[in-house]
Formats: C-alpha cells, structure tokens, sequence
C-alpha cells in the first residue's frame, strides 16, 4: 500500500509560521517520519489519521485497543482514585470491565442495547462503560447532578433498557422509578441499602462474574453518548463513536507531546468528554496512569499533584481562577505538574497562571464532543486555543465564516456562500463535513431535530455541508486562533460588540477574582442590549467608588456594565461553566430580582443603587442609559 502524505517543515528562522510543503511518497509502515511531524498541527492531524485508518483495516475498536494497552502495561497502575486512595492495574481495570460485560450478557443485553450510567466519579464508572463496550451495548452517561424531569428527560431520550446506578444515588433513582417504565431495569453497582428502597420498587444488585470476552464491533460504531449542556432546553445526548473517542484523546496525546509515563490528574466529572476522553482515554489508549478525583477541590489541587506525582493536570472552565483565588502555598510551586491541559482559560489569567504556580506549558485546545473542528495550540503561545495552517488550509477544512454575533446567524455573500473571515475579523469556527472521512464525519445527535440545527450547507462552497461550533474566534494572521465568545453571548450596545467572555475576565481581576458573569438585558426603547454584570461576593467587599474609577481605565465606555447585581453565588454547570439563562430573564426589575442591583449614573459617572423609582425611570425612558 501506498500512501501519499505531506510533509510539513516549520522553518523557525521566519516568525513562527511559515511552512512549506514537501510531497513525499512513503510505504504505510514509515513511522519515524510520522515522529518527525509530531510537533506541527498538520502533522498531528496526519498521524492520528493516519491510525484511525490503521484502527479501521486492522478492524480494532476501543476494546481492542485497551486490549493491547493491557498487554503492555498489565500491572502498572491504571487509575487512582483519590478519596479512597484506591489503585487499579491495567489488568485489574481489565478484569473489572470483563465481569460487567459478562454480567450484561447473562442478562440478555445485546450489542445495540443502551444501558444509562448514573454514578459519581470513580474506578468503577471506567470499568462499567469499558465492560459495556466489550459487547457492543452503549452507555448513556447522565450527570449525576441531575434529578427529577432532567433525569427522566435524559434516560428516556437514550431509549436506555436500564439504568446502572452508583448506591449513592439511591434516592435520585427511586424518585424517578415510577415514571422510567416497568420495562427499564434498575442495577445498583455498590452496596445496596435496602432501608432506601421503598417498597414495591424493583431494584437488582450488579453482582459480577469472572471471565473475559470482546465482541466484534467496528470503530466506527456508536460507543456511547455524552449529554451536552446547552445554554437553552434539556441536555442533548451526543453520539460518540468508538473512533472519535480514539481520535480525541489520540490528538490532545501527540498534539501535546505526553508519554505514557506521565501521571494525568483528572479532576473533572466523567460524564463529559473532557474528563472521560480527553483524560481518562490517554489512559486507556496510551497506557498512561490517571489519577480520579470525585470532585473538583481548589484547596486540595496541588497537594494531591504533589502526592501522586502528576505531570499534567486538567483544566476546564473556571477552574484555574479558583485556583488562583486560593491562598499561596509552598506545595503549589513544589509539584512535578509541567503541563495544564484543557480548554475555557481565560487570556486576562493565563501568564499569571504559569508563573505562580511554575506550570511551563499550557495545552489548550478546543473542541466540543460532537464537533468536527478541534483546534490545538500545540506551540505554547499565550492566550490561543488553537492554530489552522494558513498556507495548508486542505489539510484541515475549518475556517471562521462571519456571522452576526448577536443572533449568530450566518451571513452570506451573493452566491448564497458563507463569506470566510480575514485575520482580525471574529467569525464562527466552523468544520467541513465529509461523511465518509473517519475523522471528519459527524456522528451528530441522538435527536434528528438537534443534529438539524447544528448543520448548515453551502458554507466552504455551493452544496456543501458544515457543522456550526456556536463559537466566535479570531484568527490572526499567522493562522492562530483566539477564543472570543461563547453561542449568543456576544451582545450589542451603542452599536459596539461586546464580549461577555472579555469583560468578565476583566471584571474578574479588578475584583479580586471574584466570580462575575456578564451578559446583555433588554431595556425598552433601547437599541441593542445593554450589559449587566452578575458579582458572586457574599462578604459584600467590593468598593464600588473604587471599581468605577478602575473599569474606567480598563474598559471603553460601551463596554463597562450598565447594571450590576451582586450575589452569594453564582450558579455553574458540571463542567464549572456559568449558568446565565435565568440571569438574563430575570433583567434588571428590582421587583424580581431580589439581590441587590445597581445602575451606572452617565451624569455622575459612578454605581448608584437601583430602586424601583429609578427602573420605572429607565423603562419609561426618562433616565438616560
Ligand atoms: C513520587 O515520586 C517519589 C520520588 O520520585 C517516590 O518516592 C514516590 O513513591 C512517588 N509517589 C507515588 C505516589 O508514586
Ligand atoms: C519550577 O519548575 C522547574 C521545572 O519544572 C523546576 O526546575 C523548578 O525548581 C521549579 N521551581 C520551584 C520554585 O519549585
Ligand atoms: C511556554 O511559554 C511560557 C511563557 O510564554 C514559557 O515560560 C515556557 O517556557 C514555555 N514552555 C515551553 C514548554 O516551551
Ligand atoms: C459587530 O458585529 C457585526 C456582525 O455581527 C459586524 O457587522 C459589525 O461590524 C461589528 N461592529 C463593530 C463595531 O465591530
Ligand atoms: C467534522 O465532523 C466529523 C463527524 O463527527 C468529524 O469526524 C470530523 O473530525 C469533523 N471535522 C474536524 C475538522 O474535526
Ligand atoms: C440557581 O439555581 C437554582 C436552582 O436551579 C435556582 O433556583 C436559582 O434561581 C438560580 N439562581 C440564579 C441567580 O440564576
Ligand atoms: C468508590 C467511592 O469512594 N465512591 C464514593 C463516591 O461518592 C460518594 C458520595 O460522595 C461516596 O459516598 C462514595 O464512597
């Protein structure tokens, strides 16, 4: 066989990015040159390419691969879980996921079948989805927050047969049994307290049997489904097939240049991809030990880094201001952690990230579970979320198309095609599809009508397909590119864009790093939307003379918040994102909200307290904005 790649060289004499482009015709086995493109996206592009097709001619899928991880690996350590201490041997985890497997067959599970995982973090959620695998069945991951309708809402739409359920989550089960059907089973993996069981609900215990077994499946059949957390609506449950969990985890290993013996601390949950696959699979994959920890704790970080040796650690969302809002310590410089892997760190931290807490390089990349258009900034360059060769733009179709930001509606040119961004202009990141490309397919929703809105055509060309990432990037001019703002959060005010992502990271330094989020309300008779800022400071210490003076050196006048409302806390999802839906219907009416709210006097220049006189002011239009 035969295959034609292209060699990309950077030449480090030109600033940063020039590459040039050598066609080079190698024999299919031909890794050392592979290992020489290591280091340039493209080339990471290609080499995991080039073994998602070496995986789908050798007919492996994750099983398999984790099969042969085994054999490399048997009795090092797989998984720690910290709470327990526990530890797990590659043979051990193997072991663990064999029962399950055989357990699910003697129960008359079939390959097809979906079975919901309902359970906090730990070993075992690894080896009850791996052991699901095994025999083709699909594990629905449900967040383990969620109760109630969400819950209902998010087994039903899986079409689970059964729901496999940590002890601890016993009550949240037996909640909701009656409305799951009769014909859904209930396995209870832990010890089963049957005092919290109400009489009548039928609940069986997971006990496991001993011996091993994989089926015959492909990779590019479905693995399981992750639930994304949209801004609006229920959660929708997104396919992952075994060849994107390979390709995702696969990327941010080579793209970032870990080894297998590199000690991953994972302290996300791990019913979203970045905890489950961007973590957990270098694990499975690469043979790398991972350490679990059920829940994200500030205080504890970088003792438990120090303790288990960790190399990389992961990051998402907010998680690095809380890190930095913490108390300086000995431990957090005194630590093996080279790298910091994730994605969501705000530009206004990111150096000072690095310097306290001697983190050298930060591997932020991009990429929701469903999307076909990761980015990696593979070069440690400050404040990007990833690079796109400008000059090989083939190798890798994304590309920024202008939308209006505010609606996030595509705007396009004459012929009916997107127009693509220049270097400087915001756009929407989108990725090209092409269906019977293993890594550029879209393996989309388990809802026809969710896949529906995150596709459009004619975008790259007339007829063409391409999924939407809801994101707005910058690009700059050699090809990186610069997180803007997240779906809809970009609003208009005096005729200016504003971000919400900016602003709250600059209000978040001039106050301490407390937790602000921003967003735009509708004022009447107003044009656009104007901003409000929500300030999570339950001592109530933020001086407001003081942060009226600052905000006027940081920020020009339309971008520095109209409203301010000032809270104990500020809600987050699982993965420490904040949560503003509610915020933004709530506006800015004193007689709704009950926090305290406050208004930007333009006549004086400073935060005066909003009453209800002062609302029907700015209502009616008599108070200017
Ligand atoms: C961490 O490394 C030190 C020295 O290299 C070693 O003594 C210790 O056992 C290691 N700890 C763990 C949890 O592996
Ligand atoms: C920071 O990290 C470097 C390299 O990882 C190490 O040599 C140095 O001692 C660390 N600094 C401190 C203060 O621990
Ligand atoms: C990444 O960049 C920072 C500062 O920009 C620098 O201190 C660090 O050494 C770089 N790390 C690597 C691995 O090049
Ligand atoms: C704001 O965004 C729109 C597109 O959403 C763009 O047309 C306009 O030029 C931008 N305005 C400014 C001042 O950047
Ligand atoms: C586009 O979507 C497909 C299907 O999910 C995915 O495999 C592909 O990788 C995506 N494109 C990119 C650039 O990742
Ligand atoms: C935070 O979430 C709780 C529970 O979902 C809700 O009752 C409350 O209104 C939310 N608070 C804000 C400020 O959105
Ligand atoms: C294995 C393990 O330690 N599981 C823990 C998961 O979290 C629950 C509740 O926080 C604990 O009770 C379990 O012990």
């Amino acid at each position: 066989m035969i295959h034609i790649i292209f060699i990309l060289i950077k030449l480090f004499s030109v600033p940063l990015m020039a590459s040039v482009c050598i066609f080079v015709v190698l024999s299919a086995h031909f890794h050392p040159v592979l290992d020489l493109l290591h280091h340039s996206a493209a080339g990471v592009l290609l080499k995991v390419k080039w073994n998602v097709k070496r995986h789908l001619r050798e007919r492996n899928t994750l099983p398999k691969i984790f099969a042969e991880t085994v054999r490399r690996h048997g009795d090092k350590t797989a998984l720690i879980f910290e709470g327990t201490g526990e530890k797990w041997s590659f043979r051990e985890l193997d072991e663990y996921s064999n029962r399950v497997a055989n357990l699910l067959l003697q129960r008359g599970f079939v390959e097809g079948d979906v079975v919901a995982l309902f359970m906090e973090n730990r070993s075992q959620y690894v080896g009850l989805w791996l052991g699901m695998a095994k025999i083709g069945v699909e594990a629905a991951l449900i967040n383990f927050n969620l109760r109630l309708e969400a819950l209902v809402h998010c087994v039903t739409i899986s079409n689970a047969k059964a729901v496999v359920f940590g002890s601890e989550l016993t009550e949240a089960v037996c909640e909701v049994h009656s409305s799951m059907g009769k014909t859904v089973q209930m396995l209870c993996s832990g010890d089963l307290d049957s005092k919290r069981v109400p009489v009548g609900t039928e609940i069986s215990p997971l006990s496991l049997c001993v011996c091993s077994l994989i089926h015959g499946l492909c990779l590019s059949d479905r693995l399981f489904y992750i639930y994304t957390s949209g801004t609006t609506g229920m959660p929708k449950a997104a396919i992952v097939v075994h060849s994107r969990y390979y390709r995702m985890a696969a990327l941010v290993y080579y793209g970032f240049g870990m080894t297998s013996d590199d000690v991953l601390y994972d302290c996300l949950p791990l019913y979203h991809s970045a905890g489950n696959i961007v973590g957990v699979g270098q694990c499975l994959i690469h043979g790398m030990t991972v350490v679990i920890r059920k829940k994200f704790s500030a205080s504890r970080f970088w003792d438990d880094c120090a303790k288990y040796n960790c190399t990389i650690v992961q990051y998402i969302g907010e998680i690095c201001r809380y890190l930095l809002n913490q108390p300086v310590k000995d431990i957090e410089q005194k630590h093996k952690v080279r790298m910091a892997l994730g994605n969501g760190l705000r530009q206004s931290i990111w150096e000072e990230f690095t310097s306290r807490f001697n983190v050298t390089q930060i591997a932020e990349f991009y990429g929701a579970t469903e999307c076909n258009c990761s980015l990696g900034n593979f070069n440690n360059m400050t404040g990007a979320c990833g690079f796109n060769s400008q000059i090989l733009p083939f190798i890798y179709p994304i590309r920024l198309v202008k939308v209006n930001e505010d609606t996030m509606e595509l705007i396009r040119g004459p012929d009916g095609v997107c127009i693509p961004c220049k270097p400087g202009e915001p756009g929407q990141l989108v990725g090209r599809i092409i269906q019977h490309d293993p890594l550029r397919r879209f393996d989309g929703y388990v809802n026809e009508g969710a896949t529906n809105k995150k596709i459009a055509s004619s975008v790259f060309k007339k007829g063409d397909m391409a999924y939407l990432s809801g994101d707005v990037l910058i690009m700059d001019q050699f090809g990186y590119m610069y997180f803007k703002d997240r779906t809809g959060d970009t609003f208009r005010w005096k005729g200016e864009n504003v971000s919400t992502t900016e602003v709250e990271g600059t209000l978040s330094r001039l106050l301490d790093m407390k937790d602000v989020v921003v967003y735009g309300v509708e004022v009447p008779g107003a044009e656009g939307k104007a901003g409000m800022a929500a300030i999570a400071d339950p001592e109530r210490s933020t001086d407001l003379e003081k942060f009226g003076k600052d905000l006027e050196k940081a920020l020009p006048p339309y971008a520095r918040p109209v409203f301010l409302r000032f809270l104990n806390e500020v809600n987050k999802t699982g993965t420490y994102k904040f949560q503003k839906t509610e915020m933004r219907r709530e506006g800015f009416n004193p007689s709704i909200v009950s926090d305290k709210l406050y208004f930007l006097d333009p006549s004086r220049g400073r935060y005066v307290e909003l009453n209800k006189e002062l609302h029907s002011g700015i209502v009616s239009g008599k108070q200017k904005l």
